[in-house]
């Protein structure tokens, strides 16, 4: 039986992995941070009690700012493959908070490769690093493929590149079969509900139930290539199974903009949406309402708004991979397209919010507002 360690594994990634790697016949160690509250809601439902024995599932406390951790768990558990997925991954996030990004990101990386390495681990164990199309920042050539010069425009960027290349530094030293994945954007109805996408068919959602009035933006324009995060992980996987170690482009080589993805969501609730006016003053206006999936909004209602608060100091304003890389040497494709997930995501939240609108008809009212 393999075994993999996943840092990461109660984000939106570490969940699906977890799934992938069961459904493998692995054992799966992750780790997961204290928290104050519950931190484990999307891999729930693959815990088994340990005391059963059965458990395929085993979590670890443990942080990627704490070397003592990783070295202690990199030497109890001698995984066959580590995936390093762990993060502090809000890229608006990382401006407020710099260095704390830099040491869980970059150096983090690079502890628990230097715990491979002096655990001599460096023969036996495959490592996996979450590298991002946020490296080609102001982008240098279109589309991005793994050859395209980077150059990052935040401080999780800047964070992800020390740790892409501490990867291939200790592949070329150390001979480690380390590898990265240049992975473009991707969503699911488990991401993080303040990522653009989460923040839109969540507050869609919400809208079309009453719960909330109006989606307050940022940059609509900006153009994202967007996948489903059940394909990346596949392909995180495939990465670690191939004879020799290699830096891979996972995208879908298609991208739209904010706005489109805003037009999508809300059609999938019935409303049509226009948008006029331009800069901070844009707003996205109902024209039509069809069907009963939105009871609560009206022709005529302002439903998105543009707040310069949600502007980055640096924006990254287009991604487009090219995944041609990974399709050619791994027969790697993408199965669902970033129109299917975003009705996904639309079902999913207009789910949820139909249950806090129950909820609150017997007057409990839930908190449904937040930063993103
Ligand atoms: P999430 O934000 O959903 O998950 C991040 C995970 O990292 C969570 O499990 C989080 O724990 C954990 N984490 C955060 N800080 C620490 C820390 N100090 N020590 C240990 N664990 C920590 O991210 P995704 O699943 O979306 O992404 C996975 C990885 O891929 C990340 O590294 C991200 O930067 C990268 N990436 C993501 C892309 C995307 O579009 N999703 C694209 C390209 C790269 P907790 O649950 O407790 O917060
Ligand atoms: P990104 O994802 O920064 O690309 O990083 P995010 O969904 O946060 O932003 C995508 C684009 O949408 C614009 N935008 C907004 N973003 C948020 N979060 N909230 C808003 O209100 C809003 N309005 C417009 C952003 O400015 C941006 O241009 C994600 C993360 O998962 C990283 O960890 C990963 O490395 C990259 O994707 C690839």
């Amino acid at each position: 039986m393999k075994k993999a360690l996943i840092t990461g594994i109660t984000g939106q990634d570490g969940s699906y992995l977890t799934e992938l790697l069961l459904e493998k016949g692995y054992e799966v160690h992750g780790i997961k941070r204290r928290s104050s509250l519950f931190n484990t809601q999307r891999i729930d439902h693959l815990y088994e009690d340990p005391h059963s024995g059965a458990a395929g599932m085993k979590l670890h406390y443990g942080d990627l700012s704490d070397t003592s951790s990783l070295t202690r768990l990199l030497s109890d558990i001698k995984p066959d493959e580590v995936y390093n997925l762990g993060a502090q991954s809000h890229v608006a996030v990382s401006f407020e908070a710099p260095e704390y990004t830099a040491d869980v990101d970059a150096v983090g990386t690079l502890r628990l490769l230097e715990a491979v390495r002096f655990l001599g681990l460096d023969k036996t164990t495959r490592f996996y690093q979450a590298s991002t199309s946020e490296l080609y920042g102001l982008v240098q050539e279109t589309p991005q493929r793994e050859t395209t010069p980077f150059h990052p425009r935040s401080p999780y960027a800047v964070a992800k590149l020390y740790a892409y290349w501490i990867t291939v530094n200790y592949r070329e030293a150390y001979g480690v079969y380390a590898c990265n994945g240049i992975l473009f954007n991707h969503e699911s109805p488990r991401r993080g509900e303040t990522f653009v996408t989460r923040k839109i068919t969540r507050g869609l959602a919400n809208i079309a139930l009453g719960l909330e009035t109006c989606l307050f933006m940022g940059n609509i324009d900006s153009m994202r290539d967007w996948g489903h995060a059940k394909d990346y992980v596949r392909m995180q996987w495939m990465m670690l199974q191939q004879d020799e170690p290699e830096d891979f482009v996972i995208a879908t080589g298609k991208q739209y903009s904010v706005r489109e993805f805003i037009t999508w969501a809300a059609a999938d609730l019935g409303i049509s949406i226009e948008f006029s006016g331009s800069g901070v003053e844009e707003t996205g206006i109902v024209s039509a309402v069809e069907g009963d999936l939105a009871p609560d909004v009206k022709p005529g209602d302002v439903i998105v708004r543009i707040d310069p608060r949600y502007f980055r100091p640096a924006e990254v304003d287009t991604l487009l991979g090219d995944p041609s890389r990974a399709r050619e040497k791994l027969g790697w494709v993408p199965e669902i397209t970033a129109r299917e997930m975003c009705a996904e995501m639309v079902a999913s939240d207009y789910k949820t919010a139909q249950r806090h609108a129950l909820l609150k008809q017997h007057g409990l009212d839930l908190p449904v507002s937040f930063e993103g």
